[in-house]
């Protein structure tokens, strides 16, 4: 009887858009829903610096270089913030770490593709940072505080890693043949991967429904991949490249694109670990683990003697 009026009372607050704070009452699925995607959004923060990271050697000049370098210490950054949230539920980070280290937690499906050129860090930059502001624009507004004020600092920086991406697809396509060839490849890697991003159809989708009414959620996953595809169309066209998609087209009457149909055989392999990175992705988390450790002993154990060494004041003054 009291759980159900908590609950009531929790609905109505959502549905006042009143944010949920780290300490009020919530259903415990609904800190579990959170701590499930949050958890997943830093650890795709967290693996998407390392097809990127593969390219900081050998970014073609001095500015390129810094710009990208910038930009993966920054995805560094988003991972924190949102470890941080997470742990405004409840979560330990180190369990949460513990699970994408072995292999129970998600992260975003198109980190497991490799970065193969130049391009690629291009289009990176411009489809799967776009996707990921489409996305993340409208968590700027989800129910739960500590989330939302974090995205929108994240969706500042992920707005300038976008455009890092798309003027190296502007040089690239404004360039030689070769160039042109390169980015064009890279469109066609990357484009069906960046729209499986925004995870299954909505029929398909099995928290979709919950999460929409708890506000965590402010769009489907298909509304968002519509509104991807209808941005990103006509800069495509500015770059005077070919989306792979015999089957895309302005659609008037729904005033959208139409786009063909998204392999999702090929979605769920990669989701279940048989992408072609995956195996690559894990095994340089896991050393970067066990590579970190002295790094973290020494830190707990400088945080210690300071610790002592405050108390040894504190009795000495009293
Ligand atoms: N990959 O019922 P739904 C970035 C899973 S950040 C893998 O629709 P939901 C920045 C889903 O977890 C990119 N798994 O789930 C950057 C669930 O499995 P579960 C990450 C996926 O949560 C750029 C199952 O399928 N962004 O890119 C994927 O309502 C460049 C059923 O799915 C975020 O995480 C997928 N693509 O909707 C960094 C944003 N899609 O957990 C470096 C926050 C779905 O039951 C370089 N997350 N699944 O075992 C979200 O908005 C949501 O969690 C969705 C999925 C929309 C991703």
């Amino acid at each position: 009887m009291i759980e159900k009026n908590l609950n009531q009372i929790f609905q109505a607050r959502i549905d006042s858009e009143e944010k949920i704070e780290a300490r009020d009452w919530m259903p415990e699925k609904y800190r579990q829903t959170l701590i499930r995607q949050i958890s997943q959004h830093a650890h795709s923060e967290v693996v998407g610096m390392l097809p990127e990271g593969n390219w900081i050697t050998r970014a073609p000049s001095l500015r390129r270089k810094v710009a990208l370098l910038a930009k993966v210490q920054d995805e560094a950054g988003h991972g924190l913030y949102l470890y941080s949230a997470a742990e405004t539920l409840g979560a330990k980070r180190s369990d949460l770490i513990q699970q994408l280290l072995d292999g129970t937690a998600k992260y975003s499906s198109i980190f497991n593709y490799p970065t193969l050129s130049w391009a690629d860090i291009g289009a990176i930059g411009w489809l799967v940072d776009g996707a990921a502001i489409m996305n993340q624009v409208m968590l700027c507004r989800t129910s739960y505080g500590p989330y939302a004020r974090a995205m929108v600092r994240i969706c500042k920086e992920e707005s300038f890693h976008q455009r890092q991406g798309y003027e190296i697809m502007i040089a690239l396509s404004k360039g030689s043949e070769e160039q042109k060839a390169m980015a064009q490849d890279a469109l066609n890697r990357w484009w069906w991967p960046s729209l499986m991003m925004f995870g299954p159809n909505d029929a398909e989708s099995k928290h979709t429904a919950q999460s929409m009414a708890w506000k965590i959620k402010r769009k489907t996953n298909d509304e968002l991949r519509q509104a991807f595809v209808d941005a990103t169309v006509p800069q495509a066209e500015y770059l005077g490249l070919t989306i792979p998609d015999a089957d895309l087209k302005w659609n008037e009457e729904r005033g959208h694109y139409d786009f063909g149909p998204i392999d999702w055989d090929e979605f769920w392999q990669v989701v279940k670990g048989y992408g072609q990175c995956n195996k690559e992705r894990i095994a340089a988390r896991r050393k970067a683990e066990e590579e970190g450790e002295w790094v973290r002993e020494a830190a707990l154990a400088y945080a210690e003697k300071q610790r002592i060494k405050k108390e040894n004041q504190k009795t000495k003054v009293a």
